[in-house]
């Protein structure tokens, strides 16, 4: 049973309602149709004869196996694709200076988003270049990215008053606008992902004004206080929701709830602090749109993963290295599109065990949609022609 599917009916009387409680005759239009028909025969005339996913100019292959379609080969993307691994992005950071500096520098944002599909012409997927850590910035927390050592957040949540934040909507703004700019420049083919955190990774980083060792501050509180961890989770929801909606808004064609640390959680927090948590961000995003995918990616879940896909309302699940594929296939729902998982240490490897390591993935989930992906961020150190490998192996089917 797919959870989704019925918040999509859910979400109908809304959307109805939205439309004044009728659906417009425009949305039946057979002139519509006949016109895009036309382009397509005339499309044909001019350049010959196109390979079927060409005919169409608006097919995207990895939204379509979002959507539940399967593709052979798979679509693909890396988590983490644009970033330090790449030396473009290495030259354009040293010339700009400071992360943050980027992110919010809309030309240089959506250069960077771009950077890794101009390299490997293969990928079918375009991220937003930002950061989860954006989301707590706006509700009004500090934030600086120390060079060598990671973000610091200030003043940090668990001794904070939450009511003494002060939200700043409005450094969300900038972000909408990488996400017009590359919307403009990306070539139809190529789905466009927004993402944020989860609730509960944000919180960690929240909570502990920096990375954390096994997350432990956030775990703590949630024994200490769980009421108060409740409140801080309600309102990154709250925020994540318009942020998301926000980057739907400006053109991404689905989006990723990063959720880095789902892993460190004990069975009946998973269930309050992941489960319950995506699932509200899941049903109101579907409420104001209903056609956009959601990928979730609880890193680390391992048992509890046939819980998350089954319960959080997601309509993709996003799988980590650790995860073995055949079991994976065996335990989630049946058709709900899986995205994974290669080691990215395989990646650094390279050589006969990347290419084991990729046939074992594209094997497991060649009966199901399936989006090739790493089950984690591409690390810095991965030479570029390993990359280069990986996609003449799945695009190439050797
Ligand atoms: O150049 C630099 O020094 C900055 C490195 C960097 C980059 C490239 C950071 C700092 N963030 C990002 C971009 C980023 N972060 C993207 C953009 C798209 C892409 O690169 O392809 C995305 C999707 C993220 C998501 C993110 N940020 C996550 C979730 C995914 C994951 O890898 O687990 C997390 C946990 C973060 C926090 C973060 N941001 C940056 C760092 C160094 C960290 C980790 C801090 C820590 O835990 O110690």
């Amino acid at each position: 049973m797919r959870l989704a599917g019925n918040a999509r009916f859910a979400a109908l009387p809304s959307l109805l309602a939205n439309r004044g409680g009728v659906l417009k005759p425009r949305d039946f239009d057979p002139i519509n149709i006949i016109i895009s028909s036309l382009n397509i025969y005339l499309r044909k005339k001019e350049v010959g004869a196109l390979p079927q996913s060409a005919v169409n100019s608006a097919d995207k292959p990895l939204l379509a196996v979002l959507k539940g379609e399967r593709r052979d080969p798979p679509p693909i993307w890396m988590m983490r694709q644009a970033g330090r691994y790449l030396p473009e992005y290495r030259a354009l950071r040293a010339d700009k200076g400071g992360f943050l500096d980027l992110v919010y520098d809309t030309d240089a944002a959506a250069e960077i988003t771009l950077q890794p599909l101009r390299r490997f012409p293969e990928l079918d997927g375009a991220i937003l270049f930002s950061d989860i850590l954006i989301v707590p910035f706006a509700i009004g927390q500090n934030l600086s990215f120390v060079a060598g050592e990671g973000p610091r957040l200030t003043p940090v949540m668990a001794d904070a008053r939450i009511r003494d934040l002060e939200p700043h909507m409005q450094r969300l703004q900038p972000i909408y606008e990488t996400v017009k700019r590359v919307k403009a420049e990306l070539s139809p083919q190529t789905t466009f992902l927004g993402f944020a955190g989860s609730p509960w990774t944000v919180a960690t980083y929240m909570i502990a004004g920096q990375g954390s060792r096994e997350q432990a501050e956030a775990r703590r509180l949630a024994y200490a206080d769980p009421g108060k961890l409740d409140a801080i989770l309600d309102l990154i929801a709250m925020v994540t929701v318009d942020y998301l909606s926000g980057q739907i808004d400006a053109g991404v064609d689905a989006v990723q709830l990063f959720d880095s640390w789902s892993g460190s959680l004990a069975p009946a927090q998973f269930e309050r602090f992941v489960i319950a948590r995506t699932a509200w961000i899941a049903d109101q995003l579907r409420q104001r749109h209903p056609d956009t995918p959601i990928i979730g990616f609880p890193r680390g879940a391992g048992g509890k993963l046939g819980a998350y896909a089954r319960e959080a309302g997601i309509d993709a699940i996003g799988i980590d290295e650790t995860a073995d594929p055949a079991w994976v296939h065996r335990e989630l729902p049946e058709n709900m599109p899986v995205q994974g998982n290669l080691d990215p240490l395989a990646l650094i490897a390279g050589g006969a065990e990347l290419h084991r390591a990729v046939r074992r993935v594209l094997d497991a989930f060649s009966e199901r949609p399936h989006i090739f992906n790493l089950g984690h961020g591409i690390q810095q150190d991965t030479p570029l022609a390993h990359v280069e490998e990986l996609m003449r192996q799945v695009k190439g089917g050797e």
